[in-house]
């Protein structure tokens, strides 16, 4: 074992075994145009909620003949039933819906050498939320964060021919983490992203960022590559605007800036070019989109020109996949986001898969993306701050060559406390550093004792969030109006949530709470009201599609979050859905 696997493995707090957090966002590798070999399939699948596998260190484990092995075990992760990764264990077999704990998946891996000085990584799309990679019975290491990618060298361990690969996930939901233990989406579990082997040569290009400068001059690209190993020079190539370059290497990292004439991305003319970044043996490509996005006064600008955020929230849900995503169910929410007349899209609270942003990119609509620091986290914990900050750059790493992408979200809905105010800017600090090329913001609450929005995170943010459920939560909508004349902010608002619910089929009421009328309603209200109120510059009503979630347990309810503007089934549209897609051709209409 590795020195600091005996460290973990033996750790005796067993309530947080292996607290290690090896795998983060200094080791992840950009996997633009490389090749990947896929690990997906049927995997060993092994239920252990009293994490008896740690204890018993499963990974030690040889295999074993079930017909002549005479020891009396209770376990084998070697033997039984399988799963198919990627997945959710909860929408596999009904007795594991609500299973919350440690599972292990173990496969073979037949690895054939390809070039002598080669390395090999595995690359974990994501895991929900605690992950232990275990390579022929060692210890590799831990990554923490339900919806981020991590990397893991398996080079030292990994042997010709056949290899024991073993994951050990754990969807407990905890207080030191992000997010805590009570929030309202579905707590699923498992390996529900793509699962691969990278291989590269000894040296290889670790990170590339593609840019426009946002100068307001629209003509300076920046270009960042970060490389592992000896290397004095990388190339950089974008053929269509006549770049090939040879840039020097200064500790690690290659930087430069060109000046060449974009045509610029947007909505409406999602233009991407193909960029690639060589050295030696090893190269990685994308295509990348130039826009700049800024804020000046209460406006937001989209290359210049004045924008309003026409969007809808989403989680990632599915009543057969649950939180996997599938590139159709992907395509399918995007166009009736468009079918709402919608121009942007908040993928609510979490890191949402990475093809959603590539589509983003493709079809022309803008994204804000989240971390999942939800609520009351432990604000004061280091852990929570590491995990959170570690979070936050994976997400920044995975996705800044988006142009789609143009806000980062350090959380939602924290109440405005000391210890909040400075883990939050410290986050804000952190995405500015990381990527200068987007806006920063975070959905904050209403401050109610003075009826105001008011929250001084705002100093810090680009765009102030407002969550505001005024006709639902907050029962009397006049108080919006109180509110909205009580505010004065001088950067833009955009609503970040607002809805109600409205229960479609047999048992659903047909007036009051919880009627679909009743939420129409809701959505008439507000979409009159908010257009008054010249600093709202945006708007995102909870939520396009009903979905699961634990906490919503009333009748009409069942386990379902009920707000959204079409149910679960992603097909039946209610009434609010015409009153918002109206609301947004209106505006539409107005800006052209
Ligand atoms: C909120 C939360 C969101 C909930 C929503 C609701 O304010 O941000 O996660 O799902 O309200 O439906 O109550």
């Amino acid at each position: 074992l590795a020195d600091n696997a005996v460290e973990c493995l033996h750790n005796e707090q067993y309530d947080r075994p292996y607290n290690l957090q090896n795998l983060n966002y200094r080791n992840l590798l950009f996997s633009g145009g490389r090749e990947r070999e896929s690990l997906g399939g049927e995997w060993r699948f092994t239920l252990d909620l009293h994490d008896t596998g740690l204890r018993q260190k499963w990974f030690l484990l040889q295999q074993r003949d079930a017909e002549t092995r005479r020891d009396p075990y209770d376990y084998d992760p070697f033997a039984g039933q399988t799963i198919p990764v990627p997945s959710c264990w909860q929408m596999i077999k009904d007795k594991w819906f609500y299973f919350e704990g440690s599972a292990w998946y173990t496969r073979e891996i037949d690895y054939i050498e390809r070039d002598e000085d080669e390395r090999v990584f595995l690359r974990v799309g994501a895991a929900n939320y605690d992950c232990k990679v275990f390579l022929n019975h060692r210890f590799i290491g831990n990554h923490y964060g339900g919806s981020t990618p991590f990397c893991a060298e398996l080079t030292p361990q990994l042997q010709p021919g056949n290899n024991i690969l073993m994951l050990c996930v754990n969807n407990n939901r905890t207080t030191d983490r992000l997010p805590l233990r009570n929030n309202d989406w579905f707590n699923y579990g498992g390996i529900y992203r793509e699962i691969d082997l990278i291989r590269t040569p000894a040296s290889y290009i670790r990170d590339l960022f593609v840019y426009l400068v946002p100068d307001g001059g629209y003509n300076r690209i920046a270009v960042r590559i970060a490389v592992e190993g000896p290397a004095t020079e990388v190339n950089f190539t974008l053929t269509e605007l006549g770049i090939s370059q040879s840039l020097p290497v200064v500790e690690g990292v290659a930087e430069a800036t060109f000046c060449v004439q974009p045509v610029l991305w947007s909505p409406e003319q999602p233009k991407l070019y193909q960029v690639m970044a060589s050295l030696g043996r090893d190269w990685v490509s994308d295509r990348v989109g130039f826009r700049q996005i800024e804020v000046v006064g209460t406006d937001i600008r989209l290359n210049g020109r004045s924008l309003y955020l026409r969007g809808v929230n989403c989680h990632e849900d599915d009543l057969l996949l649950g939180k996997m995503a599938s590139e159709a169910d992907i395509r399918r929410r995007f166009r009736d986001a468009k079918a709402l007349n919608c121009n942007y899209l908040r993928l609510a609270h979490y890191p949402h898969h990475e093809m959603a942003a590539r589509i983003a990119d493709e079809v022309g609509l803008l994204l804000w993306e989240e971390i999942p620091n939800y609520w009351a986290i432990d604000f004061n914990n280091p852990a929570t701050q590491r995990d959170a900050h570690n979070q936050l750059m994976e997400l920044i790493m995975r996705d800044r060559n988006r142009a789609s992408v143009i806000i980062w979200s350090v959380g939602n809905e924290n109440a405005d406390t000391d210890e909040r105010l400075h883990f939050m800017t410290t986050l804000v600090k952190a995405a500015r550093q990381a990527d200068p090329s987007r806006l920063i913001s975070a959905a904050c609450l209403v401050n109610h004792a003075k009826m105001k929005i008011e929250d001084r995170l705002a100093d810090h943010l680009d765009i102030i969030g407002l969550n505001e459920y005024y006709g639902w939560y907050e029962e009397n909508f006049e108080d919006l109006i109180a509110l909205g004349e009580n505010s004065s902010p001088t950067k833009p608002v955009v609503i970040t949530e607002t809805g109600a619910e409205g229960v479609l089929g047999e048992h659903a009421p047909q007036s009051g709470p919880f009627s679909e009328h009743y939420m129409a309603e809701v959505y008439r209200k507000q979409t009159a009201y908010l257009p008054k109120l010249g600093y709202v510059r945006g708007f995102t009503p909870w939520l396009l599609y009903d979905y699961r979630s634990e906490r919503r347990q009333n009748p009409y309810q069942q386990g379902f979050n009920c707000k959204g503007l079409i149910a679960a089934d992603k097909h039946t549209r209610k009434a609010a859905f015409y009153i918002l897609r109206d609301f947004y051709q209106q505006l539409k209409q107005a800006e052209s």
